[in-house]
């Protein structure tokens, strides 16, 4: 099958990371097509920037669905644009902060999110809210690293990151911790090394939800809020 894995800001090297992970999830007979939009925000750091990122996403999509595209996963832990592709998507659409969230709600009875600046944690918390999980969700923790100083190899992020990841286990006594950026996909298995918990990578898991949702025949439903969009002029 294929699986398009959309990364909705521009930053290339971030799509390679994203790719890679996705990739290394897969199962051999699905082909991963991971992209980022020609045009949009670099990062998406706050509302603005996720606003800005959608157009971009839902283009993706519409290519996809002629290219015969079977799901697809839209990786930025905002989960930005993710009602409307499903509108547009004949198979499903797989957001990381949804799949990682109802991941570790079935390995743990508690997770904390590790995300990037502090003024993204609302969006986390109303995605917690949205997607029913006050109850597993123990606490948002943010490292108050940019989104791009994660794509620096010689930087401090991964020591940030576990820092932030050993406060929430010892403040929230959570059993799984999700990685609240695309960015930190590549350090999932490693910290779970470290740590000795669940550290949660939306991108893998989103990958697994789709190749599953394709694999017993589910598509996104078309009756409803999600059925195409009606057709009308865009002036
Ligand atoms: C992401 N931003 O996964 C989110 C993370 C965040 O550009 N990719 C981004 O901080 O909201």
């Amino acid at each position: 099958m294929k699986i398009k894995v959309i990364n909705p800001n521009t930053t290339a090297s971030m799509t390679a990371i994203i790719g890679d992970s996705a990739r290394a999830i897969a199962s051999p007979q699905t082909e991963i097509i991971a992209v980022n939009p020609p045009h949009g925000p670099v990062s998406i750091e706050g509302h603005y920037d996720e606003a800005l990122s959608v157009p971009g996403v839902l283009a993706e999509v519409q290519a996809g669905e002629a290219a015969g595209v079977e799901g697809y996963v839209i990786a930025c832990f905002g989960d930005p644009g993710l009602a409307a592709a499903r509108e547009l998507a004949r198979g499903p659409v797989v957001g990381i902060a949804e799949a990682a969230m109802h991941g570790a709600s079935m390995i743990a009875t508690g997770f904390s999110i590790v995300t990037t600046l502090g003024r993204t944690k609302c969006i986390a918390a109303h995605l917690v809210e949205q997607y029913g999980m006050e109850r597993f969700c123990r606490g948002i923790w943010a490292t108050e690293l940019a989104v791009l100083d994660l794509d620096d190899p010689a930087g401090e992020a991964r020591s940030q990151i576990l820092a932030t990841c050993r406060q929430a286990l010892c403040t929230d006594e959570c059993g799984a911790i999700v990685l609240g950026c695309a960015g930190m996909a590549n350090l999932s298995r490693d910290l779970t090394a470290e740590l000795g918990i669940p550290v949660i990578d939306g991108v893998g898991v989103a990958v697994k939800f789709v190749e599953a949702l394709v694999g017993v025949g589910l598509g996104t439903s078309k009756r409803g809020d999600f059925a195409p969009p009606l057709p009308k002029p865009f002036l």
